[in-house]
């Protein structure tokens, strides 16, 4: 184990610092078992290790299955050196032909061993075991490299699943103290913050099943707390973060700047103006491809290079709203061809996952990334409440391709979800169509949202260019006094 120790300190799949996890929270020390791939005897190692923990506890399986994806390499080695049978969970179900959930014989009522790298609040495990179970396979033990003692066992048990581990974090600081690659503050810092983010307990449910107790203010799911609060720039460089937010952090911390302007005129030689010279001023170009009167695909060429010159990301704001084999065809096809030139596209949440699984299986490959729309700016909205709740719920389950929400304020703790919010003027009130304008202060300092989005406070100015550059200035004004209203 103390070689083990120091070889993962040596390789960084353990790093003491000062890390800001998605959640917001600062954490003192950081995982990442994922390159452990890259060192082949190390690799090995691990593998063997877990192999003999399950051995040391007599557990009995007929296969062995990697929580995806860094177990995925680990339960392969496993299987191959002892000659057991492997099942691969699939994180989603293909849209074709089989269509299952994990791969490999399943013969229900045998018993599957799940392996991990590291637990910490347990829900990994329980993703895959649920899988598992539904196909008939019993699961009664996972065997981890690393339990962060953050209440992951405890869990698991509560669902009949006893974790066995290879090394608890405790036991790691001690390895790492005595080798002296630690020294006792580290030690103890850790253990504070280990201690202080215990994972809350979960319910039962009367029906069997289990949630997570909500202990965060005001019944929005995870409403963002106040203290934690990071630079654009620091959220570029979260762990784990989709492309696209990474690029439009960094993009928004350089030009300094979190407006975006829905370019909403009719005729393309207009909107390639309007890029062209409100490039340097915003970080996304927003168009609605289908009010233009003489469409046609060059004028995207163009626009995409426009958006290079300038830095800036399109979003298409299309907000599909159907099924998903409907949407795919909307995103993909059509004489628009949306998912060629669009950095992101949003989407109503109305149909369900479906229309999330539909645009990532044409978005994901081609790298892009969608935004939902969890509240609107128009009067009478019926997008409020357990609706807004239940996006989040669907952009956390899909944050592979999700990138953040159309809201009116800030809805998720997650840093790497970005917040942008339409119905933005300097002079607030509603037109006679129901639009509802707040004052960038309001929006970016008040509520908490990320990114402005500005049409007519910009497009009906005498001069656009001017306006934007005040709309520019606002913003980034009230993220100045956010950041350290909250921090100081
Ligand atoms: O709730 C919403 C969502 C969006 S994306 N309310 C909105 O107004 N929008 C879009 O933002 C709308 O389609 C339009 O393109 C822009 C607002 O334009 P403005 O002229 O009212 O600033």
């Amino acid at each position: 184990m103390e070689s083990l120790a120091s070889e993962l300190f040596k390789v960084r799949a353990v790093k003491f610092g000062n890390f800001v996890l998605k959640s917001g929270i600062s954490s003192p020390v950081y995982f990442d078992l994922r390159v452990i791939v890259s060192h082949p005897i190390l690799l090995n190692q691990v593998s063997e290790l877990l192999w003999q923990t399950a051995n040391n506890a007599g557990i009995k399986c007929n296969s062995v299955c990697g929580v995806p994806y860094t177990a995925l390499p680990l339960a392969t080695i496993i299987c191959s050196s002892n000659s057991i049978p492997m099942l691969i969970r699939r994180k989603e179900a293909k849209d074709y032909g089989t269509k299952r959930l994990v791969e490999g014989t399943v013969i229900p009522g045998e018993t599957c061993l799940i392996i991990e790298d590291v637990v910490t609040s347990g829900s990994s495990v329980l993703e895959t075991a649920e899988v598992l179970r539904k196909e008939g396979l019993k699961v009664t033990d996972a065997v981890v490299l690393l339990d962060r003692e953050q209440g992951g066992r405890a869990r698991l048990e509560e669902e009949g699943i006893h974790l066995h581990s290879v090394c608890s974090l405790s036991r790691l600081l001690e390895i790492l103290h005595d080798q002296s690659k630690i020294d006792n503050e580290i030690v103890e810092s850790v253990k504070t913050f280990i201690r202080k983010n215990a994972c809350p307990p979960v319910n039962k449910m009367a029906n069997g099943s289990t949630k997570q107790v909500n202990n965060q203010p005001d019944g929005i799911p995870n409403a963002r707390k106040p203290y934690q609060e990071i630079s654009y720039g620091a959220r570029a460089q979260l762990p784990e973060i989709h492309p696209i937010t990474a690029q439009l952090f960094k993009i928004m911390e350089k030009k300094q700047t979190n407006l975006c302007l829905a370019a909403d005129v009719t005729s393309s030689k207009e909107l390639l103006q309007l890029a062209d010279s409100l490039g340097s001023e915003i970080c996304v170009l927003k168009t609605h491809v289908d009010i233009l009167n003489d469409f046609n695909p060059a004028v995207f060429k163009e626009l995409r290079a426009i958006a290079d010159k300038h830095e800036f990301l399109i979003f298409e704001d299309r907000k599909f709203a159907d099924i998903g084999n409907t949407v795919k065809h909307q995103y993909e096809g059509g004489v628009y061809k949306i998912a060629l030139w669009s950095d992101f596209v949003n989407a109503h949440v109305v149909p369900g996952p479906g229309v999330v699984k539909g645009l990532k299986e044409v978005g994901l490959p081609l790298n892009r990334g969608c935004l939902l729309i969890a509240e609107m700016s128009s009067e009478g909205s019926l997008a409020t409440g357990d609706y807004t709740k239940a996006a989040v719920r669907l952009a956390e389950e899909h944050s592979d391709f999700v990138i953040g929400f159309i809201s009116s304020s800030n809805i998720s703790n997650r840093l790497d979800f970005i917040h942008m919010t339409p119905g933005v003027q300097m002079q607030i009130g509603v037109d006679n169509l129901g639009q509802q304008y707040l004052s960038p202060e309001e929006v970016i300092h008040k509520k908490a949202s990320d990114v402005i989005i500005v049409g007519r406070g910009i497009l009906s100015a005498k001069d656009c260019v001017e306006a934007a550059r005040m709309y520019k200035k606002a913003g980034w004004a009230a993220y100045l006094s956010r950041l350290s209203s909250v921090n100081n």
